[in-house]
């Protein structure tokens, strides 16, 4: 099996941090339990025809219950980090006001679990559950979200962050700006278009620039981030219209947030382009925007390749599939991607330090073997051959210090529900057991070898 050997001989940097992601929804079940609010996802699910398999995140891994068992996961394969989410609506049900005391409680207990363990607690704060009834109210069209949220990190962060190390803001404002707010496929399922995507993904930055100082102020010693998705995009021919396409699509994919993010400006091309469909963006709105970060984290599944085409006027592009392999989520397989991911994000914007926070592959539902195991090489093979491009970036002078799989077990993969499994290790549709799939354990063992 020479994809061992590969695993056996990557090389990275001392100190480099291995662990795997997840996100509540995704996994917590317990939707209705001891207090929590209702979130988008948990009334977008309800909706007829909108999640493929007409599945929800009700019960999902059960972590809320389970979490020992997902602990006892990370401790298998020796992974020295676990990047999680804060149920928002489990923490703070409305979305304002005093926190939910059950749910500081679950949050506690895991956390307490993994430091036992010796695995440091990566948390974001926001990985797209917003409250119901924060959306009622307007939810990311309106600037009261912004406060809401900082309020919200605030009293998060004073509650349990006396022992994490890492926070993180937002998980990917591209994504729920835009598929929750301009084509309507994610929560709240809103089909707004480019104006739709614009307003959302500047209150979801100004609510990122908010909240940062509140966090530092509650968390003193620790690191503070965010999470974008970043694709690096060609164009699909030489051709004018395609190049000019392609730099439309990555203007609002990856500079509209970099951009604000760490200069304190949006882009003046798509300025232009969308003039007619800006939200109102206040003066000293991209300063608060632009807080000095800790770290970026960088998920990243796919390059882009795009032209000219008729997706979201006036943007205008089309996503192009060119002949390769490609996942059960129909995106092309191309190592290269994140090798390119960090070196443009590192010369152009030179953030302190940059972590992998997803990176992983989707394939058909998997069944065990008679060995009871998932055999699972293509998904080992995904992941390696995105390390060694990491270990490469790094010998470069790049500076990454992780690379968190996406994701440690199969989960609810959102409009997709569970057709597209992307863990680690399996999960037993009736009784929720885990195993770690024949990938889990490679990872695994790269990650013994690097601590
Ligand atoms: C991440 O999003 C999420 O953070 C995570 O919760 C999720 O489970 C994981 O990835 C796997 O999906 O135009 O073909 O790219 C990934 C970013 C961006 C991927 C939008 C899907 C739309 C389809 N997503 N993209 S495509």
């Amino acid at each position: 099996f020479p994809l061992e050997e590969r695993a056996a001989s990557l090389r990275l940097p001392e100190g480099f941090v291995l662990g795997a992601a997840t996100a509540a929804y995704q996994i917590e079940g317990a939707i209705h339990a001891e207090g929590k609010g209702e979130s988008i996802w948990d009334s977008f699910t309800r909706r007829p025809g909108v999640i493929v398999d007409g599945t929800s995140g009700e019960t999902a891994c059960d972590s809320y219950h389970r979490w020992s068992d997902d602990i006892a996961l990370l401790r298998e394969m020796g992974l020295g980090a676990y990047r999680f989410s804060l149920g928002w609506a489990r923490m703070q049900p409305g979305g304002q006001g005093a926190l939910n005391a059950a749910g500081v409680a679950y949050y506690d207990r895991l956390i307490d679990g993994l430091l036992e363990a010796g695995i440091a607690p990566y948390v974001t704060l926001y990985h797209w559950d917003l409250p119901q009834e924060l959306q009622e109210r307007g939810g990311w069209y309106s600037r009261e979200t912004s406060e809401r949220f900082a309020d919200y990190a605030e009293l998060a962060v004073a509650a349990i962050g006396d022992r994490v190390g890492h926070w993180t803001t937002l998980n990917e404002p591209w994504t729920f700006g835009w598929f929750g707010h301009a084509y309507g496929e994610d929560a709240p399922g809103l089909a707004d278009g480019v104006k739709g995507g614009l307003a959302a993904s500047h209150h979801a930055l100004l609510a990122h620039g908010m909240a940062v100082p509140r966090i530092r102020s509650a968390a003193p010693g620790a690191e503070v981030g965010i999470v974008l998705d970043l694709n690096v995009v060609s164009p699909a021919s030489d051709a004018p219209e395609d190049v000019a396409a392609a730099k439309r699509f990555e203007g609002v994919q990856n500079r509209w947030y970099l951009d604000a993010v760490f200069r304190g400006e949006y882009p003046a091309d798509i300025l232009e382009l969308c003039a007619d469909l800006l939200p109102e963006i206040r003066q000293g709105d991209t300063t608060t925007i632009a807080q000095a970060l800790d770290y970026l984290g960088v998920n990243i599944y796919r390059r882009s390749v795009i032209g000219a085409g008729a997706e979201l006027p006036p943007l205008s592009f089309a996503r192009v599939n060119p002949p390769g392999r490609y996942t059960a989520t129909g995106w092309e397989i191309w190592p290269r991607c994140i090798r390119d991911a960090l070196d443009f994000v590192h010369r152009e914007y030179g953030p302190k330090k940059l972590l992998i926070t997803e990176n992983g592959m989707a394939t058909p539902p998997e069944v065990p073997g008679s060995d009871g195991q998932v055999h699972d090489p293509e998904r080992a093979r995904y992941l390696v051959e995105h390390l060694e491009h990491v270990a490469e970036a790094a010998r470069a002078g790049v500076p990454v210090k992780g690379y968190f799989a996406w994701t440690l077990m199969d989960n609810f993969e959102w409009a997709s529900g569970y057709t597209v499994p992307f863990g680690l290790a399996h999960v037993d549709p009736d009784t929720r057991d885990r195993r770690l799939k024949l990938s889990g354990e490679v990872f695994g063992r790269i990650a013994r070898n690097t601590r």
